[in-house]
């Protein structure tokens, strides 16, 4: 994954103007405070739902994808939150989807994509942005330290995403960790596994609790028992995808 996509960031910083960065990050709109839309969540859990056009592993691929329909219909269903794949290299995503997005819908905006690089923030921001991913995987201690102060500095939230307890141990060293996503989904072979968060949260939740960060559940949550399996396990919110997407009526869905 990493150095395909290193490709395409180097490509993206070569097309980058500074001057046209700049005149966009001055004209982004008011960052949204994602954090205390999670925290304070009528849901419980609170809702992340997400908007993506096809997913990797399996043959879903919605043709007729209309990213703002989604999002209105995940929003008036009350979504808390709403998360936008940008990755373009292996989910045909895009910035501009946060763009349509952006002046339309009231929620918080989480920026969905494989972080390697500064650019790639800013580039969030312009397209307003109001939270990144950045997973522990593919990125060491220095990096995302550095991407922390970029994304605090633009005035985002940062969700850090683990696969084990290793990465979690590793976030938890660090400072300005204030949301942590636990992925569901092996990056080794894509199974999805629920156990995954009730283990780490078994482990590290008051810990957890105790440093104020919030957790999000991500991959594979697509019925109301896996809900309540993942509110029993603590986390404050569960984000889904998939699931989503196979419904006829997305509003009604996430109702
Ligand atoms: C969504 P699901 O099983 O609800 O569709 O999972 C989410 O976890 C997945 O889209 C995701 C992702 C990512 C996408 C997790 N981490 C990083 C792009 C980049």
């Amino acid at each position: 994954i990493v150095w395909q996509k290193k490709l395409e960031v180097a490509q993206m910083q070569q097309e980058m103007s500074f001057a046209s960065l700049q005149r966009q990050l001055t004209a982004a709109p008011t960052v949204r405070d994602f954090f205390s839309a999670l925290q304070q969540s009528l849901h419980k859990p609170g809702l992340i739902t997400e908007v993506k056009r096809s997913v990797p592993d399996q043959d879903i691929i919605s043709l007729d994808f209309d990213p703002l329909a989604m999002a209105k219909s995940y929003e008036r269903g009350g979504a808390t939150c709403i998360s936008v794949v940008t990755d373009q290299k292996f989910f045909q995503g895009g910035f501009d989807h946060l763009r349509t997005i952006r002046h339309r819908i009231a929620l918080p905006l989480l920026c969905k994509d494989f972080i390697l690089d500064p650019c790639q923030i800013y580039l969030a921001r312009s397209a307003g942005a109001d939270a990144v991913l950045l997973i522990a995987a593919i990125l060491t201690d220095q990096e995302i330290n550095n991407f922390l102060r970029v994304i605090h500095y633009l005035g985002m939230n940062a969700i850090l995403e683990v696969h084990n307890l290793t990465e979690l141990d590793r976030l938890l060293k660090l400072e300005d960790v204030r949301i942590i996503s636990i992925n569901n989904r092996s990056l080794e072979d894509f199974s999805v596994n629920l156990s995954t968060t009730q283990q780490l949260m078994a482990a590290r939740r008051s810990h957890l609790q105790n440093l104020g960060i919030l957790v999000v559940s991500e991959s594979g949550i697509e019925t109301s028992d896996h809900l309540s399996l993942m509110a029993d396990a603590g986390v404050n919110a569960v984000l889904m995808g998939d699931s989503l997407l196979q419904q006829e009526n997305l509003e009604e869905a996430v109702r």
